[in-house]
């Protein structure tokens, strides 16, 4: 088990390797964990590297201290009246949105294990990932309506597909806190568990995801991903060729005979 990031100032992003698992956690408890250019920076070089780690089959993104990510961290972005107004389509471009496209893009499962509130880009980092949990104190704020802006981070694409348009606008246009049992029972994440069992539990779900067929995993995600923008035919159609792809897997070989040996498979990811 690796531990980087201890030595000298602490690193705004923990990376830990835990065999094929990668945990990453969001390193400024005293902001609950909201981005500066500096976590955006290891945040995204961690999950790059995660991304081209062939070791690496799953990654669990969490936050240290009592909020999982409170979005951009606003004592960075005070204007003083009548100074000059910012690009945040500049900052769109450079942090939030290469970021999101990575985790979205991973050929292998992200797990979000919401330890606290997601608030603002924080909330949809957590929805872009691929299965989430949360804390049952843990609370889900489209925050940005309170501060003039809309929901980036993929929100206004992701929100309206997870719990439907109408939820989408009322939770988005008055920021309405969203419990995670509550976010749970909308479809807005996969499950809430007690506080004290979260990470226990996220690590049993990023270890079996990790000894699963990643292959599978990562055209299963895609697939379901732009199932959304794409006609059934289509769909149909890449169904077709990421089933090709696989039926030459290593992997569904070795299912195969496990099935028929009735035994357990051994599942390498390839
Ligand atoms: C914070 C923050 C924070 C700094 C809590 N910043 N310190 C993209 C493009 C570019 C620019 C703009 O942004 C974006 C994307 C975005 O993410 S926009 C949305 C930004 N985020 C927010 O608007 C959320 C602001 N935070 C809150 O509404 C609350 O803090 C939440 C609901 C997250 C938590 O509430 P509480 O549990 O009551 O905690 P608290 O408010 O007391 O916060 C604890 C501390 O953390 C506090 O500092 P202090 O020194 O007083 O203890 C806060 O100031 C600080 N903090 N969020 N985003």
């Amino acid at each position: 088990m690796a531990q980087e990031g201890s030595a000298g100032e602490p690193s705004p992003v923990l990376v830990e390797h835990r065999g094929s698992l990668t945990l990453l956690t969001l390193n400024r408890p005293d902001k609950l964990n909201s981005f500066n250019e500096a976590q955006h920076r290891a945040l995204k070089a961690a999950v790059d590297a995660a991304a081209a780690d062939e070791t690496c089959r799953a990654v669990i993104i969490t936050g240290s201290g009592r909020g999982f990510c409170a979005g951009q961290d606003l004592s960075d972005r005070v204007r003083p009246e009548g100074g000059r107004a910012p690009d945040l389509g500049e900052t769109l471009d450079e942090y939030y949105n290469p970021l999101i496209r990575a985790i979205r893009a991973m050929p292998k499962p992200v797990i979000a294990a919401v330890n606290g509130v997601a608030a603002g880009a924080g909330a949809n980092l957590a929805l872009a990932c691929d299965l989430v949990l949360a804390a049952r104190s843990a609370k889900f704020v489209q925050a940005f309506s309170k501060i003039g802006l809309i929901p980036d981070s993929g929100g206004t694409w992701m929100l309206p597909r997870l719990v439907g348009e109408a939820r989408a606008k009322a939770l988005t246009m008055l920021a309405i806190p969203v419990p995670a049992e509550e976010a749970e029972r909308i479809g807005m994440i996969y499950r809430a568990v007690d506080d004290s069992a979260l990470m226990s539990e996220a690590i049993a779900l990023g270890e079996a995801l990790a000894k699963a067929p990643t292959r599978g995993l990562a055209e299963t995600k895609l697939l379901l991903q732009r199932a959304f923008t794409l006609s059934f035919d289509q769909q149909l159609d890449d169904e077709r060729e990421a089933q090709r792809r696989l039926g030459r897997s290593a992997d569904y070989a070795e299912g195969v005979r496990a099935f028929m040996e009735k035994r357990e498979a051994t599942f390498r990811g390839q």
